[in-house]
């Protein structure tokens, strides 16, 4: 892609408006645009990067066994009535009439929307465990939109529901996401940590959030450091290992500030280990029971004859969010360097030619890599402007492809300075440069 033929509508200077780095550095390079308050436009390089995550929140779901469904937007009240939620959820509901005069609304969350949908169908324990999820906007009218993405009124939001015959399975479920979470944040490079966590307006009494380190997140934690050495990576999909997998995590203290008690955080970590920080919130997991399924009559045929209420979880990850808050994580705001992990990488790799008045080598040598490129999938943006070396340089780390071939004075013969973004730099013919870049590709 030649970036005088691209939408990215880079800013000189950072923007006075936005105080984080994320929704700086969003403004900056052009990948949002603000159409209301807490409501943007995603514009192509912000929408690439929010497709691969997507994507990848997706591939996590599906190798869970949930099933992938797309709810609407917007929702009937008749629904919220039935769980007794249309009055509970308050002034954060969208609220809206239709020209027949129809009390709808625009989705915060799709608790009702999908028991409605099981109800109707599902009728035996044998259909059970159920899970399924969407990918779809959201809106809820927060009083202080802030930060960009990070806290809009309307966002992306990845939302499971599982449906099972006891808490025994319900459990199982649970754990299933739990997992796929810590796989899912893995592959976005990222650490997030699950804490026990409040419900508010969903509910139940079993909740983590999974939430990321970074001083300019909402969230307030105490924490046991220890928990940042854990992994799941010898977790198999059944129920004792992931039963084995949850109580790890669980035996160190990791709670937010809802639920942290000073004396019990003394106690149980000793000093050395005690960790209180900030953190974003980039998933949520609920268990719930019978919470929408009782008021709502869903229910399933047991084994022996008898009825009862199906046992529900619901489980989010924000999507929108986490396009900000892989910002928090890698973005160097001191010296301007953006390196996205190659898994949501905008571009795979930023072509860097140096042009001269009247002479165009430079441009067709980076035009004759990036077809090299192509026919082994890495995707390049090559800056053909005709500014000076050092400000494309300048540009090409805020745009932040994970590596950079600089096609100057020093890329000569077969040797191509590469290097990656913000790293330093190395002489590499581009076959060695492509070995190295799909060797990083499929280790994710
Ligand atoms: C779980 C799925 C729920 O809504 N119902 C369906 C449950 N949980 S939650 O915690 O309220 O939201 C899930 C995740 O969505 C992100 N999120 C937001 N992102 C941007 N702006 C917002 N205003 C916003 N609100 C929630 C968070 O990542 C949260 O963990």
């Amino acid at each position: 892609m030649l970036l005088s033929n691209s939408f990215i509508p880079i800013l000189k200077n950072n923007p006075s408006e936005a105080k984080i780095k994320s929704h700086q550095l969003m403004l900056r390079v052009g990948m949002i645009k603000q159409a209301s308050a807490g409501i943007y436009s995603w514009l192509p390089l912000g929408f690439k990067v929010m497709k691969k995550i997507e994507q990848i929140v997706r591939e996590e779901q599906n190798k869970i066994g949930a099933q992938e469904i797309l709810m609407p937007t917007i929702q009937s009240s008749e629904i919220w009535k039935e769980s007794g939620r249309y009055d509970d959820y308050g002034e954060e509901m969208l609220r809206i009439t239709d020209r027949q005069n129809r009390e709808m609304l625009y989705g915060p969350t799709n608790e009702e929307q999908v028991t409605e949908i099981f109800r109707s169908s599902i009728k035996s324990y044998k259909s059970l465990p159920q899970l399924m999820y969407h990918i779809q906007w959201k809106f809820r009218d927060e009083i202080r939109p802030r930060f960009g993405i990070m806290r809009g009124r309307e966002f992306y939001m990845k939302d499971a529901y599982s449906f099972d015959v006891s808490d025994e399975e319900a459990f199982f479920s649970y754990n299933k996401f739990f997992l796929s979470y810590l796989k899912t944040f893995k592959r976005l490079d990222l650490t997030a940590i699950p804490m026990a966590a409040d419900t508010g307006p969903i509910g139940g009494n079993l909740s983590h959030e999974f939430i990321i380190l970074a001083d300019t997140g909402e969230s307030k934690i105490f924490t046991d450091k220890r928990i940042f050495d854990l992994n799941s990576d010898d977790t198999q999909l059944e129920k004792s290992s992931l039963e084995k997998m949850r109580k790890k995590y669980e035996q160190f203290y990791a709670v937010t500030d809802e639920k942290f008690n000073k004396d019990e955080f003394e106690k149980i970590v000793s000093k050395e280990n005690q960790l209180i920080t900030k953190g974003i919130e980039v998933g949520h997991i609920f268990y719930f029971g019978d919470k929408y399924s009782k008021p709502m009559n869903a229910s399933v045929d047991l084994p022996g004859g008898k009825k009862d209420f199906v046992k529900m979880g619901s489980y989010g990850i924000g999507v929108s969010r986490l396009v900000g808050a892989i910002i928090e994580a890698k973005y160097d705001e001191k010296n301007e360097i953006m390196k996205w992990p190659l898994s949501v990488a905008p571009y795979d790799i930023a072509l860097i030619p140096m042009i001269n008045k009247n002479d165009n080598s430079a441009l067709d040598r980076a035009n004759n890599i990036n077809s090299e490129l192509l026919k082994n999938n890495i995707d390049a943006i090559i800056d053909d402007t005709d500014e000076n070396f050092s400000s494309k340089i300048k540009k090409m780390n805020l745009i932040g492809a994970p590596y950079q071939i600089l096609i100057g004075k020093k890329s000569e013969g077969d040797l191509l300075e590469f290097k990656e973004t913000g790293g330093e730099t190395q002489n590499l013919p581009l076959n060695k440069i492509i070995e190295i870049i799909n060797k990083q590709k499929n280790s994710i």
